[in-house]
């Protein structure tokens, strides 16, 4: 390899993220070993950076145990499933994925809208149980006049909200902080925000500050007509609450990308027909996915090499 360096790999990535990672870099693969706490015993002294494949946790207990870590390169723009904060004070660097996913993951959000407000979905799965022969699919509900609340006004959320507003939407938010330079209304709370609006869209990030943001207060004030969207993280929306308010008619529909306990989907959802399920495939193109991964790679070597690394995340130590 080009770098004297141990690297840890928990999970498996990519084909190709995986060779140019063996090209760079001593790397130990996790996931193949038989006795994983052996072969972690085994390199736990010289490992010095970790590529995190999404979702797999990164947390003090394994980053605990390797006293030389610099570096947690996540994939994904996400990043949850590593402990920022613990990584942050004690001076490791922890990189994600951002901006080559953000247009991807706002086509996914459109088209789920779409899909759960005209029942597209619904509709083809009719056409293909020769429905039609019968008679014509029932009319639905529209897009047309209605409001669109953005929860989490960043990149993401931004592109998002360009799309709905091309579709004729007006576009409210709610986030951390009023923005200065966003003309859309701000609305102080999430649940100020669902009152305003009949489609919201949720789009900040997971990990303990959003735990549970939607719950069924927020579901009771986005109202009858509303529809609710989430391409974010499962944990942000209260699911239990969500079967309830779709059960209930409490909300028109859900269109949901991402849940609480991936992958498995609660049965009280599959059994829903006014839910759209989507398995997590905000970013999965083929294109994107590349970028993504390669990014995970620049990172590492750009940190490698004693460069900053590109894309740190906010929590990590400024004095690199
Ligand atoms: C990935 C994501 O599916 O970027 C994110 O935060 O949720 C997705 O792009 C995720 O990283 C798991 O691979």
């Amino acid at each position: 390899p080009r770098f004297d360096i141990d690297l840890l790999m928990p999970a498996p990535m990519m084909d190709f993220v995986v060779e140019r990672l063996d090209q760079a870099f001593r790397v130990h693969k996790l996931w193949l070993a038989p006795d994983r706490d052996a072969l972690l015993t085994q390199v736990a002294p010289s490992v010095r950076a970790i590529a995190a494949a999404g979702g797999v946790s990164i947390g003090a207990p394994l980053m605990g145990r390797l006293p030389r870590l610099e570096c947690v390169s996540g994939f994904g723009v996400g990043y949850d499933s590593i402990d920022a904060r613990w990584a942050g004070a004690h001076g490791i660097v922890v990189t994600n994925t951002p901006d080559v996913l953000t247009e991807e993951v706002a086509d996914t959000a459109l088209a789920l809208t779409l899909m759960t407000v005209r029942r597209l979905g619904q509709a083809e799965r009719y056409l293909r149980a020769g429905g039609w022969l019968e008679r014509p699919f029932p009319l639905t509900p529209t897009l047309r006049g209605r409001t669109a609340g953005i929860l989490g006004l960043g990149r993401i959320g931004k592109a998002i909200a360009q799309r709905l507003a091309a579709c004729g939407l007006s576009v409210h938010y709610h986030g951390r902080h009023r923005q200065a330079d966003v003309a859309f209304p701000y609305h102080a709370t999430p649940k100020d925000l669902a009152q305003a609006v009949d489609i919201l869209v949720v789009v900040t990030p997971g990990g303990a500050d959003t735990r549970h943001l939607i719950d069924g207060d927020v579901l009771r004030a986005l109202g009858p007509d509303g529809v609710l969207i989430n391409i974010a993280r499962g944990s942000v929306v209260d699911e239990a609450a969500l079967i309830a308010a779709l059960r209930a008619g409490a909300i028109l529909g859900a269109g949901l990308d991402v849940f609480a306990n991936e992958p498995r989907v609660p049965q009280a959802l599959l059994e829903l027909d006014n839910a759209v399920l989507l398995p997590h495939v905000g970013s999965a193109t083929i294109h994107t996915r590349r970028a993504m991964g390669q990014l995970v790679v620049d990172n590492l070597t750009a940190w490698a090499e004693g460069r900053p690394v590109l894309t740190p995340v906010p929590e990590t130590p400024l004095a690199l």
